[in-house]
């Protein structure tokens, strides 16, 4: 009894029944692109040019988990994970993004979910990770409105082959990511820099969403999306500084908060990249915003603003040339000195309360998770093992906000750790690890890092020693 109290006392619990997962996506991790009728999708083809991704890097054989995704399970139950979020390639599904299902595409993920309920780990499949058919971009890719009806036929396909034993399904993930990265600044598939279309884009994005969400919930599915989220802090008080933080903070989080739980989008937000037509068309915002079951918060760092001239643009990819803010592409970047990660990403952990508790706060209620937090490190072997003490570091500050937020009254559900393994980090191909385990790209062996051994006693004992690190 005293030692049960006072393990207790030295402890941050989280609540019983808190997801503890890890999450990965199809194109960062899978390979075996041209493997059982997978069609392309938009990232074999942005891969393939030369000059945009680091190295000449591609997800071809990424870190082969199709062919492997039995040692992956078992890795994941040896660190004692609840949850596992991946997502779902729409091109193995559809190889072309319309039509019927290919079969031997739907059954590697059959397999893939029958093992992890099988090793007693929650498949959370996300839909949408970025990996657009190249038909359907071909045919005018998320500009057009008809990739929103295609999202949702395919989302049926899915919900049709899984919903008999996954329970948790998210729509898109990083929707901002796939509109501005993808179609303003560029630096991401299908690699367009045209303004207008990223709105359009984000707008059709969200329809997707709202379209299969309505199609798939149900007595068992619980339907949500994931939104990247960042807390943003203006550089100083002055007007300037501050316009830039309402505008960031505008496009980056409102926008998609606002559409997705309050089913409109924020005047100000409109006002901003007024020039532009988003396609909206009555009653879109009704669908986008109809009920969800929870949602996806996924966060890395703080955005410190400027409005004056001068000053750096975010870190959005090895070769950046655009501004993936439409509207607001005179806002800069700013460093205060924090440490970094090898991304070049600030910490800044108490973001991560900020936004939990402000979702929790200023929106209708929804249950929580967060379906992304971690970091990039330059990781090394040594004697055989991989010491990360500063991913450590970065996910015990991080499960520390959480816990801060749940003590707030926010309604979190669940943490994953990006990612489980390292793995095709997009623009910056395999020169940034965020896995908990290393992957050996040149053999594919695995070695779990000491963050991974580290998180398998945070999940054992359901919560982070106070004041230790629990190593
Ligand atoms: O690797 C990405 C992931 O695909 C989406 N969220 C951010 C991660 C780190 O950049």
């Amino acid at each position: 009894m005293t030692t049960q109290r006072s393990q207790a006392e030295t402890q941050l619990l989280f609540p019983a029944g808190f997801a503890w997962g890890a999450a990965t996506a199809a194109y960062q991790i899978e390979g075996a692109v041209a493997a059982d009728g997978r069609g392309p999708s938009i990232w074999d083809t942005f891969a393939h040019t030369p000059g945009v991704v680091l190295g000449g890097d591609t997800g071809d054989v990424a870190v082969d988990h199709y062919h492997r995704f039995r040692e992956d399970v078992a890795l994941m139950s040896s660190l004692g994970l609840t949850a596992y979020r991946f997502s779902i390639s729409w091109s193995r599904v559809q190889p072309h993004g319309a039509g019927p299902a290919n079969a031997k595409g739907l059954d590697f993920y059959r397999r893939l979910v029958d093992a992890l309920l099988e090793a007693g780990i929650e498949p959370w499949p996300t839909l949408y990770h970025w990996d657009l058919p190249q038909a359907l971009e071909d045919a005018g890719g998320w500009p057009e409105r008809d990739t929103a009806y295609r999202f949702a036929d395919y989302a049926g396909i899915v919900h049709g082959a899984l919903g008999d034993r996954v329970t948790n399904l998210t729509t898109v993930n990083e929707p901002w990511c796939a509109a501005f990265l993808g179609y303003a600044s560029g630096d991401h598939a299908p690699g367009r820099r045209e303004p207008e279309a990223s709105l359009r884009a984000a707008h059709h994005l969200l329809l997707g969403h709202g379209l299969a969400a309505r199609a798939l919930r149900g007595d068992r599915t619980r339907v949500g999306a994931a939104v990247n989220l960042y807390a943003v802090t203006p550089a100083s008080e002055a007007d300037v500084d501050r316009d830039a933080a309402r505008r960031i903070d505008g496009l980056q989080n409102r926008f998609f908060l606002d559409a997705l739980l309050r089913g409109r989008y924020p005047d100000d937000v409109l006002t901003d990249v007024e020039p532009y037509d988003l396609g909206v068309h009555d009653g879109d915002l009704e669908v986008i915003g109809g009920p969800i079951d929870m949602l996806g918060v996924n966060y890395y760092n703080r955005f410190i603003v400027t409005g004056r001239a001068g000053a750096a643009p975010a870190i959005t990819s090895p070769f950046a040339q655009a501004s993936p803010w439409p509207g607001s592409e005179h806002v800069g970047f700013v460093r205060v000195g924090r440490p970094v990660t090898a991304m070049g990403w600030e910490i800044d952990e108490s973001g991560l309360t900020e936004v939990l508790t402000r979702v929790a706060g200023e929106y209708p209620p929804v249950p929580l998770y967060v379906t992304e937090n971690g970091a990039a490190f330059d990781d090394v072997v040594s004697a055989g093992g991989v010491d990360d003490p500063d991913r450590v570091a970065y996910i015990d500050a991080h499960l520390r906000a959480c816990h801060d937020a749940i003590g707030a009254g926010v309604p979190l559900r669940g943490y994953f750790a990006w990612s489980l393994m390292d793995n095709f980090e997009w623009g910056w191909g395999y020169a940034k690890r965020f896995g908990l385990v290393y992957v050996d790209f040149a053999t594919q062996r695995r070695i779990p890092k000491s963050s991974a051994r580290w998180y398998a006693t945070v999940i054992e004992r359901g919560g982070i020693g106070i004041g230790t690190m629990n190593t």
